[in-house]
């Protein structure tokens, strides 16, 4: 939330254009794979603050974000040293370059945070607290002149990193950190972090424990304190009287150990909570299977089209503010087709049993994604040293074209390709309003709620 100070709101002015603008991580990529609009992601629920900077820094949403502690139902897969790229938004359901990232006033630095959260499930520990470590980070490049937050809004919204190749095998906590300095100046200190994390699992041949070095650990909150130079950084000032330093540790970034018999893995477990493969059709993190067989029997009938309007209501309740339009698909497709197959009194169905609806329609949207921005810098090194400038996190040794081009379980891979919704555009989302038998979407389901937000902004910066 915004402090909401008339002082605070006074300098901003002066310094800074007004802006609803802020930002809320959206959607995995792996290897270059959607892993759909949400997947995977644990979005704030309510759509109208999804985007707001996380309240006080010894707040525990410094580590998730807010409703960040919550698990999500689906977990993505990864491999050690896999391309990781990261979608960010200023609307939950308005991928860039629709709108930007962030607004352009808001410098500063973005960093990726890893913690493990266990090996045999995504619960095993909670997202607050210790375990954390870095393994990227960008801030002010002083040559090009651009902020990490400038980068992020050129490339449309996106981050591409490089795993570390030496993660153990099991599940993890992402962190996406959006730190930005709009609000600072040398009378007032109000730096925003915009904060979300996914769930993933991580294959790897490694099995040990990650020793984390103890410069590199991370306790979140408490990762970063107000007095930081990072946090008082003025960029308001021309030229910069001072070198920019990235909040937080060191990056960290394990290399593979030698490969011995004794920890060789062959890291082919199914991982608990990846997507079902008896998924019809997926939005965020809910999924609709079949509806119930039915034979002569118009009571069954109108029993398997409740089922499949319960699930669509389900997935309308469940969905982020990163949007519905796979719940939308399945009520208006097959929903509406079970109900007119029972009104016409064909009782044996469900009509086109075995279809597939179609995956995830956001996975349809065609994105470019920058190259890794950790390709080349800190290679050879496992823990990097605080940098006062430019990118941070090593590359390694090995490349990303080491692994295949798809995860093992790729959410994408599911389902044959899915169709085009009659009348809706690639890549938007569906603006009408769902039909009349369809559940409303509630209010915090999807980030629209642009009239509030701007109302809120006059005051609010
Ligand atoms: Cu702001």
């Amino acid at each position: 939330m915004h402090p909401p100070s008339f002082f605070l709101l006074g300098l901003a002015t002066a310094f800074a254009p007004l802006s609803t603008a802020h930002t809320v991580l959206t959607t995995l990529f792996i290897n270059d794979a959607s892993q759909g609009d949400g997947t995977c992601i644990r979005m704030p629920k309510d759509g109208s603050t999804c985007t707001y900077p996380i309240a006080g820094l010894n707040n525990p949403d410094m580590a998730c974000g807010k409703d960040g502690q919550n698990p999500v139902a689906f977990t993505c897969p990864i491999p050690a040293g896999g391309k990781l790229s990261f979608e960010f938004r200023s609307y939950g359901d308005q991928p860039p370059p629709k709108q930007p990232a962030i607004d352009a006033s808001h410098k500063g630095s973005t960093a990726i945070y890893l913690k493990s959260v266990g090996k045999n499930s995504i619960l095993d520990s909670p997202a607050a607290g210790q375990g954390w470590f870095k393994i990227f980070d960008d801030g002010y490049d002083k040559v090009s002149g651009l902020w990490a937050t400038d980068k992020l809004n050129s490339n449309n919204g996106h981050l591409s990193i490089t795993l570390p190749t030496g993660l153990p095998i099991g599940y993890y906590l992402v962190r996406t950190e959006i730190m930005t300095l709009q609000n600072v100046t040398n009378h007032v200190v109000a730096p925003q972090f915009f904060v979300n994390c996914a769930q993933l699992f991580i294959s790897s041949s490694t099995a040990s424990d990650l020793s984390i070095p103890s410069a590199n650990k991370a306790s979140i909150p408490g990762h970063v304190s107000a007095s930081d130079p990072g946090l008082t950084f003025n960029v308001y000032e021309t030229p910069y009287k001072s070198d920019f330093v990235i909040p937080g540790p060191a990056t960290f970034f394990p290399a593979s150990p030698p490969t011995t018999k004794s920890n060789t893995l062959t890291s082919a477990k199914e991982p608990t909570g990846a997507v079902p493969k008896t998924c019809l059709l997926k939005n965020a993190n809910w999924c609709g299977v079949q509806t119930p067989a039915y034979s002569n029997s118009e009571d069954a009938c109108w029993a398997s089209a409740q089922n499949c309007w319960d699930q669509g209501k389900a997935c309308f309740d469940s969905a982020p503010p990163s949007g519905y339009s796979g719940c939308k698909k399945w009520n208006d497709e097959k929903c509406q087709a079970q109900h007119d197959a029972c009104a016409s009194k064909d009782f044996n169905g469900p009509p086109s049993m075995g279809t597939n609806w179609g995956g995830d329609v956001s996975t349809l949207r065609k994105v470019d994604l920058p190259p890794v921005a950790n390709a080349n810098a800190g290679a050879g090194a496992s823990a990097g040293k605080p940098t006062e400038e430019g990118n941070n996190g090593g590359g390694g040794e090995e490349t990303p074209s080491a692994f295949p081009s798809t995860p093992p379980q790729a959410v994408s891979s599911a389902a044959p390709a899915p169709t085009q919704p009659v009348g809706q555009k690639e890549g938007e989302e569906p603006m009408a309003p769902v039909s009349s038998l369809a559940p409303a979407p509630t209010a915090g389901s999807s980030c629209g709620g642009h009239r509030r937000r701007r109302r809120i902004v006059t005051v609010y910066v």
